[in-house]
């Protein structure tokens, strides 16, 4: 790139709405190639703020994640502040523990902390002297035509502001979507769950984890689930997942101890009874929403990415990793178009909604699986199948799960090749049974049984049917 064009391109200005984990990540992205970065975050800056309130407060980070950190030089530093997850550890409802391994020594999750990852990324935008991070802006408005946003800010003030280009991370309630949603040909589908979450702190007990720390903690209880990630504070964040209707029935303190000694009895002592009694009453459930929506670009104006563009509910642990690969996706289309909005975000659009979709559809189908079939023998067992066809062919049935969490196939070939492979699984079991039947005919045949005996009772079976019919 000469110096003229290098001056050009540095005129161009990218907003970008949003200024939580997807946001803050492109930020990075776009001012490492040298655009004028401006990020407008409606809350205050969480760096200087006392009380930060959000969603969930650690997240599981996988390979996606893990990729694009590493494409703006921040993946060591993250990794170091989590806590690998080697295996998941099932809660069976008697107290017994079970252990599955995530893959092979390398393959682990992360669990991070939320609010920390989202500092860190803000702090490492920051550095770029081509980016500003404007806080305490709440997007109201925007125009498709002329790029130009309305803020409106807690001193009641407005602001406007215009942008080359507009990248909107501003969540699943996405306010750069509306504008979306205003147009002909755009495609959009938003589900709530019936199940709400709610997560509870489990301490440290005499400064050590009270539980296995290198773990995802499973309690698989069919309707009623609960997980728990470590934190690097030796406590554990545990997160109930349970329908509203549930929540809504237990309203004293005796019925969240008689509702946990049912289904969690191991956790009361490790959360504490009175821990228990007064954090379930802290908030009410938290709802889950799931969106999908097509395409992910206005003109050459507008982009949407993270949530704003995939929402998923969160029976995967991807929603932050599939908005972090949106970053890598859209850099590398970048790249391939030479930064030409009006070819780059089409592009974008073709590219990424069939895996926007498809990781949306398996989060959901996660969902409707565990709560329907999913208790702790048959997670256990699943896992151990999957694994055991892995073993007999490494190369061919590689597991869902897997895939989706330890690779970058995308996403929506990861559906297509699982879908293939457990055609492969019918095979086998239909030749194994079609093997069986025909090694049996093979073996009557050879030594035919004595057919008198056989003849008898079926005539016992055939008086039986009539001795029932006449009385
Ligand atoms: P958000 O994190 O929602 O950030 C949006 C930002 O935009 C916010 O800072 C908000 O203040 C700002 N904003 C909103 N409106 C405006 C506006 N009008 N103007 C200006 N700014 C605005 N993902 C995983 O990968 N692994 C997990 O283990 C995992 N666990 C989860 C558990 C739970 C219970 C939940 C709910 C989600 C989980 N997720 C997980 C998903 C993950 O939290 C999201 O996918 C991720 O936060 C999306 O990032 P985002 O930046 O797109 O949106
Ligand atoms: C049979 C057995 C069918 C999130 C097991 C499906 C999800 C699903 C919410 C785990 C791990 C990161 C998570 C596994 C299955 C996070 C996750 C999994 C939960 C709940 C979660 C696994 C945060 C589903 N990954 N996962 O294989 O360990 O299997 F349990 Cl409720």
């Amino acid at each position: 790139m000469d110096e003229s064009s290098r001056e050009a391109k540095r005129r161009k200005v990218v907003a970008v709405v949003g200024g939580g984990l997807v946001g803050a990540l492109n930020a990075c992205f776009f001012a490492k190639r040298g655009f004028d970065v401006e990020l407008f975050e409606a809350r205050e800056d969480i760096r200087t703020a006392r009380t930060v309130k959000g969603r969930s407060i650690n997240l599981a980070l996988s390979h996606r994640a893990r990729q694009a950190l590493k494409h703006v030089g921040m993946e060591e530093k993250i990794v170091s502040q989590g806590i690998p997850m080697h295996a998941r550890m099932i809660h069976s409802l008697s107290g017994k523990h079970s252990a599955i391994p995530y893959g092979k020594k390398g393959q682990y999750i992360l669990s991070v902390d939320r609010a920390n990852l989202n500092k860190q990324l803000l702090t490492a935008a920051e550095t770029y002297p081509n980016t500003t991070l404007k806080f305490d802006r709440k997007l109201l408005d925007w125009s498709p035509e002329t790029g130009e946003m309305t803020f409106s800010r807690l001193d009641g003030l407005e602001e406007h502001s215009k942008a080359d280009l507009i990248v909107g991370c501003d969540g699943a309630f996405s306010a750069i979507r509306k504008q979306f949603l205003r147009r002909s040909r755009f495609n959009y589908s938003q589900t709530y769950i019936p199940h709400g979450y709610m997560e509870l702190s489990m301490p440290a007990v005499k400064g050590e984890f009270a539980m296995e720390p290198n773990y995802l903690h499973i309690w698989p209880r069919n309707t009623f689930m609960m997980i728990a990630l470590p934190n690097m504070d030796k406590t554990f964040t545990c997160t109930l997942f349970m329908p509203f209707e549930e929540f809504d029935k237990i309203t004293t303190e005796d019925e969240v101890i008689e509702f946990f000694q049912k289904y969690f009895s191991d956790s009361i002592p490790l959360i504490g009874v009175d821990a228990l009694k007064r954090d379930f009453f802290r908030l009410p459930g938290q709802a889950m929403v799931s969106v999908k929506c097509s395409p992910y670009h206005i003109g050459d104006k507008c982009v949407i990415m993270g949530d704003a563009a995939h929402a998923v509910v969160p029976f995967y642990g991807q929603g932050m990793n599939a908005g972090f690969e949106d970053c890598i996706v859209f850099d590398e289309i970048m790249e391939k178009f030479n930064e030409d909005f009006s070819a780059v975000l089409p592009e974008y659009t073709t590219v990424r909604v069939p895996d926007g979709h498809a990781i949306a559809d398996l989060a959901m189908y996660n969902y409707v699986e565990m709560r329907a079939h999913v208790n702790s023998r048959w997670f256990l067992f699943r896992k151990h199948v999957d694994n055991f066809f892995h073993f007999l062919m490494p190369k061919t049935m590689i597991p869902l799960y897997t895939m989706v969490t330890f690779t970058r196939t995308r996403y929506h070939q990861a559906v297509e090749r699982w879908h293939w492979q457990n055609k492969v699984i019918n095979y086998i079991l239909l030749g194994s049974a079609t093997g069986v039947v025909l090694g049996v005919s093979y073996l009557l045949l050879k030594n035919p049984p004595d057919v008198s005996r056989l003849r008898l009772s079926t005539d016992k079976v055939w008086n039986k049917l009539l001795a029932i019919r006449s009385p």
